[in-house]
């Protein structure tokens, strides 16, 4: 794969993806609304708003994949979920049918099923549980890739994102946390393997308290080298500074499940 093009190119994930994969895609254009603040002389960039057909037409042209990161990262009013991500999320994929683009690499999240609770070892074949309009978003993504693949050719890979950082923030991070390098890794693959055609792998490092089974992901090559456990220490003093939540530290959803959660404890259920 030569031509790539990064959406969200200017987010946290973007401006380490940028880092990581620009050697290996030589011809990495990179698109947001607005330029990253640190865009180097040699880096191309070209801005669009996702929920504009016709500039995501514009930027997708001439490219041979995309890694779609760009849209709304965390829960927000229906309206900016709607237009970053849900009519966003609808542009890039027709687009990038329209202009003959081969694959597709969507960030999805771990919020599209984090309504589990923390007990259950999940794979990806389970049922979406959204614990937010944002994860509602990212499983309406899900779901176009899985018909731009089965109806229109279109190779695509859903990453359910858990949370991208030098090291895990807190307990929950210890299961959920992706080492930037496991995520350029996973990236690969969806740009690369040539037996892809639709899945959905966990954007997860190997951590040992993980509650979800990446077996797919190991089926095309993936070997995290991030390990959570490692950073243990640094984890729990800062989980140690947060404030008990019912709610959120019994889904795996976290902190995103309590929000307008409107149910007492005893409406918890699995
Ligand atoms: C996400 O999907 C967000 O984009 C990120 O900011 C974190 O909140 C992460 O999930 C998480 O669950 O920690």
């Amino acid at each position: 794969m030569k031509r790539v093009l990064l959406t969200g190119a200017a987010g946290d994930i973007g401006r380490r993806l940028r880092k990581l994969l620009g050697s290996v895609y030589p011809e990495l254009r990179l698109s947001d609304i607005k330029p990253p603040a640190d865009l180097g002389p040699g880096e191309a960039f070209a801005p669009a708003d996702l929920a504009v057909m016709e500039q995501v037409e514009a930027v997708v042209d001439g490219v041979d994949g995309i890694i779609h990161l760009g849209g709304f990262s965390v829960e927000g009013p229906w309206d900016t979920i709607l237009q970053s991500n849900i009519i966003g999320c609808y542009n890039l994929f027709e687009a990038a049918r329209r202009k003959g683009v081969k694959r597709i690499v969507f960030a999805s999240s771990n919020h599209a099923v984090g309504f589990y609770p923390r007990y259950r070892r999940i794979s990806t074949d389970v049922t979406v549980r959204p614990d937010s309009r944002y994860g509602v978003s990212k499983a309406f993504g899900e779901a176009l890739g899985a018909l731009y693949a089965d109806k229109h050719g279109l190779r695509v890979l859903c990453l359910r994102i858990g949370h991208v950082l030098d090291q895990p923030a807190d307990q929950r991070r210890l299961s959920i946390w992706l080492k930037p390098e496991d995520l350029a890794q996973l990236v690969r693959i969806g740009l690369d393997h040539p037996d892809l055609r639709f899945e959905i792998f966990y954007g997860v490092s190997s951590n040992d308290r993980s509650w979800w089974d990446n077996g797919r992901a190991h089926i095309y090559g993936y070997r995290p080298t991030g390990r959570a456990e490692e950073h243990r220490d640094h984890a729990l003093a800062e989980q140690a500074k947060l404030a008990a939540d019912k709610v959120g530290d019994f889904f795996q959803g976290g902190p995103f499940c309590t929000q307008e959660f409107d149910g007492r404890r005893d409406d918890i259920w699995d």
